[in-house]
């Protein structure tokens, strides 16, 4: 069966980098043919429609079709995965009141087009910032969906995380397992090695204190800006990277012995209040994320989790202000 694969913001930078790795079968996975739809503002259709000729020119086996639309009604039409990456960026002078309301008015109503016109299995990743509020938002306004395919991606941050880990101790990134990102997707994102095993051994332990709290978190946290700073754009290929990652392990299961980072609605797991979107440790049985229990949290995670999930709530207190859920 042909999966129908919705992308928002089709003709950004992210998209550009995301697009092309979907039709060859990196989303969902070799054997599954895809057809896309591209949803984008209309003054960017043309560039979309010229992305779509570009796609076409691959001549990729596994893509049947391309659709571009700037009608969010019509691009989730019988969506089985819908990928929020457009979104309205913070621009000189705006507000945080004014960044949330602007992209409140993205987000609402193409939660309301999923509710009314996705397929019933639809799985949402939110890549748009601010990521874990702006699922929040598109959630509320798809009261008919199934709260958990509402997520949002925190698994850059996981894979620089993982990334940043294997170069201080000079091991190949597939040593490394269970790391988690706890929290927003911003700068009080709290990555923790305290679970993280690297060849059996807890990576905590492995590395000075020092190290862990004034390098690896600040670095992992900051790294979006780092990129900004030496490439003149922020993140796309390892944004998009990071996309396909999160939804291949949401459909296909994450490997026994291992978990991976994503945002979703709370169920009150670890103290995080209930239906925010939090980053957790999580694995992937049967196309569910669970999150992992039973983890032993000590006072200086706890303190960072809890400065994130404060972040959170926050946001959503704002948003809630402002009517947008
Ligand atoms: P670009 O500005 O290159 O592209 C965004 C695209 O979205 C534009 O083509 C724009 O026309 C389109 N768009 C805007 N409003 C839309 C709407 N209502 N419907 C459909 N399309 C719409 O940004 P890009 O670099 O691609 O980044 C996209 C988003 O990802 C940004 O919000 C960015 O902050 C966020 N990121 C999230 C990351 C994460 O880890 N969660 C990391 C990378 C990235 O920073």
């Amino acid at each position: 069966m042909t999966v129908k694969v919705t992308v928002t913001g089709a003709a950004g930078q992210i998209g550009y980098a995301l697009l092309f790795r979907i039709a060859s079968g990196q989303l969902l996975g070799p054997d599954v043919p895809v057809r896309l739809s591209l949803l984008e503002i209309t003054p960017a259709l043309k560039a979309a429609e010229g992305t779509a000729m570009e796609l076409d020119d691959c001549a990729f086996p596994l893509l049947r079709g391309v659709d571009i639309t700037d009608d969010p009604v019509k691009a989730f039409d019988g969506a089985n995965v819908a990928l929020l990456v457009g979104a309205r960026p913070r621009t000189a002078g705006m507000e945080r009141k004014d960044l949330l309301e602007a992209n409140g008015g993205i987000f609402g109503p193409q939660g309301k087009a999923i509710n009314d016109h996705a397929a019933d299995d639809i799985r949402v990743l939110v890549v748009g910032n601010p990521a874990n509020t702006n699922a929040l938002i598109a959630k509320a306004h798809a009261p008919d969906v199934p709260a958990d395919r509402f997520t949002a991606m925190t698994r850059l941050d996981h894979n620089r995380a993982i990334s940043q880990l294997a170069q201080k101790l000079n091991v190949p990134v597939t040593d490394i397992k269970k790391m988690t990102i706890w929290g927003n997707h911003s700068t009080t994102q709290y990555p923790d090695l305290f679970h993280t095993e690297v060849g059996g051994k807890i990576a905590a332990e492995l590395v000075e204190e020092e190290w862990l709290r004034d390098t690896f978190i600040p670095t992992v946290a900051k790294r979006g800006a780092a990129i900004i700073e030496a490439r003149g754009a922020s993140s796309a290929a390892s944004a998009a990277n990071a996309a396909l990652n999160h939804v291949y392990d949401w459909v296909n299961g994450t490997p026994e012995g291992d978990w991976v980072s994503v945002a979703l609605p709370s169920d009150g797991s670890y103290g995080v209040p209930e239906g925010l979107v939090c980053s957790f440790p999580a694995v992937s049985r049967n196309g569910r994320w669970e999150i992992v229990q039973g983890l032993e949290i000590n006072e200086f995670s706890r303190e960072r989790i809890d400065a994130s999930v404060r972040e959170l709530i926050e946001e959503r207190d704002a948003v809630k202000a402002l009517g947008l859920i």
